[in-house]
């Protein structure tokens, strides 16, 4: 390059990428991750669906104490959640990325098994931490849909199509939500989903296809990408509520949309 030549303007930084692997019923990754902009994907080899919950937590807390402060409106402050990657089916991922801030981090898996009992509970959590802080230009892709959370309710700016989509997700709250997004089997409706939800029997009639596990009320967005192909799809939401620790599916935050 010439002295005189001016200096090209600096790209911005591409994401760390980094890979949860998901086994019933653990989670490995990296030990120590750098702060900044972070691509997760949650690698599913389970036979079981899995989720990666990300939780910054200050000081020595159980996965259970965790997992009860998330529900309370508003949370302690030792515990915070942040986005992170949501159902994966079986030999499937799902992804999200987020602006991580330095700190000591948790996932958790709160899908429960067969016999009710959530994988946490089967020790599925893994600690990590993340170092160094977060560079300044750090900043989420640009996404094509923004999707806000509420009680209870999924508000997407524009409507879904097929392809592939950047999705922007942020909670308007009060409450910690989630959105899955899960592709109903073929001639299934919103009717036979609640009714398999109301009992159970044979396989559900729908498949996980990832999503976002929080922002909460008011923090940072995250942003995941998606293809849909034709057909129809469920938004859906599980966290327990704050008043009857039903899951806000059962509250009406389950959405039916059809992909052209
Ligand atoms: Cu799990």
């Amino acid at each position: 390059m010439g002295a005189c030549a001016k200096p090209a303007p600096t790209p911005p930084p591409g994401p760390n990428v980094v890979t949860i692997t998901a086994t019933d019923y653990a989670f490995g990754l990296p030990d120590t991750l750098p702060a900044g902009l972070t691509e997760f994907h949650l690698v599913n080899h389970g036979a079981e669906v899995h989720h990666a919950a990300m939780v910054r937590v200050t000081g020595d807390h159980r996965p259970e104490e965790v997992a009860q402060a998330l529900e309370q409106v508003p949370p302690p402050d030792w515990v915070a959640m942040v986005p992170g990657p949501n159902q994966a089916a079986p030999h499937d991922s799902s992804n999200t990325t987020v602006i991580l801030e330095p700190g000591n981090y948790l996932l958790i898996c709160f899908i429960p098994s067969p016999d009710g009992m959530p994988h946490f509970m089967k020790g599925m959590t893994r600690a990590f931490t993340v170092t160094g802080t977060v560079p300044a230009d750090a900043a989420l892709p640009e996404a094509d849909v923004m999707l806000t959370l509420a009680d209870y309710e999924f508000r997407l700016s524009t409507p879904l199509t097929a392809g592939t989509h950047t999705i922007r997700v942020e909670n308007a709250g009060p409450q910690l939500h989630e959105v899955g997004i899960e592709r109903l089997a073929d001639g299934k409706t919103l009717a036979d989903y609640q009714a398999w939800m109301a009992q159970p029997q044979g396989p559900p009639p729908v498949r996980p296809m990832g999503g976002v596990i929080g922002p909460a009320p008011g923090a940072p967005a995250a942003t995941f990408t998606i293809t849909l192909t034709p057909g129809h799809y469920l938004l859906t939401c599980y966290v327990p509520d704050a008043g009857d620790r039903r899951p806000h599916v059962a509250h009406g935050m389950v959405q039916e949309i059809e992909i052209m």
